[in-house]
C-alpha cells in the first residue's frame, strides 16, 4: 500500500485525523464529507495513495472496482432508492482540491444537469 505522509486522506486512513466513517473494507474507506453538498455526501477512497482515478485504475484496477462496490452498499444503507450521483473531480478545472483519489457519493435530493 502506498501512502503520502503529507496527504490528509492518507492521514484519515492511518487514523491520525478523525472522520465519520460509514463503510470500510481491506482496500477502501468511506466517510462523510466535511462540507456536504447533499443530504448524503460520502467520500469513498482507496486506502492506497493515488492522485486521481486514472492513476488508481492503472495501479490497482481491482481497488478501483471496489470503490463502486462500496458505493452500491453505502447507497443501499443510506436508502438512496431514487438514485445517487458518483463524481470524481480530476484536476484544477474540475475543482479537485484533495489529490488522493476520492469518489463523491451524493444523494438524498434531486440534482440538476449539467453540473455547475
Ligand atoms: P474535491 O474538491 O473533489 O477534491 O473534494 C474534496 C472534498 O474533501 C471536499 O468536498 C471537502 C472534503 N474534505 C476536505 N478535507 C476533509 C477532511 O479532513 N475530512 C473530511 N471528512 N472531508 C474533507
Amino acid at each position: 500500500m502506498t501512502a503520502d505522509p503529507e496527504c490528509i486522506f492518507c492521514r484519515i486512513v492511518a487514523g491520525e485525523i478523525p472522520a465519520d466513517v460509514v463503510h470500510e473494507s481491506a482496500t477502501t474507506l468511506a466517510f462523510r464529507d466535511l462540507m456536504p453538498q447533499a443530504p448524503t455526501h460520502v467520500l469513498v477512497i482507496p486506502r492506497s495513495h493515488y492522485p486521481n482515478a486514472a492513476a488508481l485504475a492503472t495501479g490497482e484496477p481491482a481497488t478501483a472496482a471496489h470503490l463502486f462496490d462500496a458505493a452500491r452498499e453505502i447507497a443501499a444503507d443510506e436508502g438512496l432508492e431514487n438514485g445517487y450521483r458518483l463524481v470524481f473531480n480530476t484536476g484544477a478545472d474540475a475543482h479537485q482540491t484533495v489529490f488522493h483519489v476520492h469518489m463523491h457519493l451524493l444523494g438524498g435530493r434531486s440534482m440538476d444537469w449539467p453540473p455547475g
